[in-house]
C-alpha cells in the first residue's frame, strides 16, 4: 500500500527548485526581491523554502523544514508574463488576498511542467 494509505496526508504533486519573488502583498506592490526558493505543491497549497540545498522531495513535511511561506490555491489566478520581468519563462501566481509572486526557471519545459501542474489544482478547486 502507499505510505499515506489513511489518505490523511495531502498529495504531493511536485517540488523542485524555482526563481522566486513575491511582487505584491494583499494588493500593495512590493519591491522584487528574486531568490531561489524549493517549492512544493501539496494539496490545495504551493509551499515555500527558503534553504533550497537542504531540501530534497520528501524534507516537505511539517516538522522536518520550516516553510518560509505558504500560498492558498484557491481561486488563484496564473499568468504568463513578459512585462512584470526581463528574464524568460515567467509566470505570474495572484491569491484571491492580492498576493503576487512571481516564478521564474531558465528551462522551458520545466516552467511549462509548473504552470500546467499549478492551473491544474486551481481548475480542481474551482469544480469543488
Ligand atoms: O522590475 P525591476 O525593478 O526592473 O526589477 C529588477 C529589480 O528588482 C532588481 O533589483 P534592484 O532594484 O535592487 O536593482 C533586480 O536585481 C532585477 O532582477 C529585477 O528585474 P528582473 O527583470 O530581473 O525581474
Amino acid at each position: 500500500s502507499s505510505p499515506d494509505s489513511d489518505g490523511c496526508t495531502p498529495e504531493l504533486e511536485k517540488a523542485g527548485l524555482l526563481n522566486k519573488t513575491k511582487i505584491a502583498e494583499g494588493g500593495k506592490k512590493l519591491r522584487k526581491n528574486w531568490s531561489p526558493s524549493w517549492v512544493v505543491l501539496v494539496g490545495n497549497s504551493l509551499v515555500f523554502f527558503k534553504d533550497p540545498k537542504s531540501q530534497t522531495p520528501s524534507s516537505w513535511k511539517p516538522g522536518n523544514s520550516r516553510p518560509e511561506s505558504s500560498v492558498d490555491l484557491r481561486g488563484a489566478k496564473l499568468h504568463w508574463t513578459n512585462e512584470l520581468s526581463s528574464k524568460k519563462n515567467v509566470f505570474k501566481l495572484r491569491t484571491v488576498t492580492g498576493n503576487e509572486f512571481l516564478l521564474q526557471s531558465e528551462t522551458d519545459s520545466l516552467i511549462r511542467e509548473w504552470y500546467t501542474t499549478i492551473q491544474n489544482v486551481i481548475d480542481r478547486l474551482d469544480r469543488e
